[in-house]
């Protein structure tokens, strides 16, 4: 089997998280390039939703269940995202990535806001074939809760473990992991216990830096190590040369 790289595009990266589904088309089509110039890899690529799903997943308070009222919110969340979807689509096609979007409102079953069904042995398929699907944080429907939001750090860890993946990476609009302004070059379970990362500043409902941390420790209990390192790195992170970010291990210091 190939070896698969599963790398996620942060919300914040490729949306302007203070508007209301505003798209950074400028900043898809320079990712979009990099990853054309990378095609060895098999790639599965992952997105966040920034301002296109978080906005609709609050007001509809979709985490908090289905109540009836808010059954809408469903259809609005998962059409805002997908429409960002569609945009990260077309940018890496018009740069010459034969990529698919996947949503995974449509393959995914989740209870009580964690994935028990989420069906990858397609994604297999379409890597083995140079084919790069494109998945992304999604609305999915929840056995207890009705629906939930299934965030795309949550989907990364899923698909690494499922494809075997041994590079993992989350890009993102700082240079990794920042505790008093310095990246914090490794985390493992024990270091995590003493940081002090504080919150997303904007309308995130999946926990922004932290909500990434504890789902990526999940991966590295498994043996997985996972990278989070700033956009403008996805050469570095790819090409292995060091991209200054943040390792997430099972390991401690070396
Ligand atoms: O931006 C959230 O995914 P994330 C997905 O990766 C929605 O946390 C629809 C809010």
């Amino acid at each position: 089997m190939t070896e698969t790289v599963v790398l996620k595009l942060g919300g914040s990266v490729i949306t302007d998280k203070s508007g209301e589904c505003a798209i950074d088309h400028a900043r898809l089509r320079e990712v979009a390039e990099e990853l054309a110039v990378q095609r060895d890899p098999a790639l599965v690529l992952v997105h966040g939703a920034g301002s296109c799903g978080h906005p609709e997943a609050r007001r509809y308070r979709i985490n908090d269940g289905l109540t009836g009222e808010n059954v809408p919110g469903v259809y609005e969340t998962h059409t805002a995202v997908s429409s960002l979807n569609a945009a990260v689509v077309d940018a890496l096609r018009d740069a010459g990535v034969e990529a698919i979007g996947i949503h995974p409102l449509d393959l995914a079953l989740a209870e009580d806001g964690r994935l028990v069904s989420f069906e990858t042995r397609h994604i297999a398929e379409m890597t083995e074939h140079g084919i790069v699907p494109v998945l992304h944080g999604d609305v999915v429907m929840d056995r207890l809760r009705g629906s939930c939001i299934v965030s795309g750090d949550q989907l990364v860890t899923r698909l690494a473990a499922a494809l075997a993946s041994r590079c993992v990476g989350l890009a993102t609009d700082v240079p990794g992991v920042l505790q008093n302004g310095s990246v914090v070059p490794r985390i493992d379970r024990s270091i995590v216990k003493t940081l002090d990362i504080g919150g997303s500043g904007n309308t995130d409902v999946t926990g922004g830096m932290q909500g990434k941390i504890a789902e990526l420790l999940t991966l590295a209990d498994a043996g997985i190590d996972s990278h989070i390192f700033h956009v403008s790195k996805i050469g570095r992170f790819l090409d292995g040369t060091g991209h200054g970010g943040t390792i997430i291990t099972e390991r401690g210091m070396p």
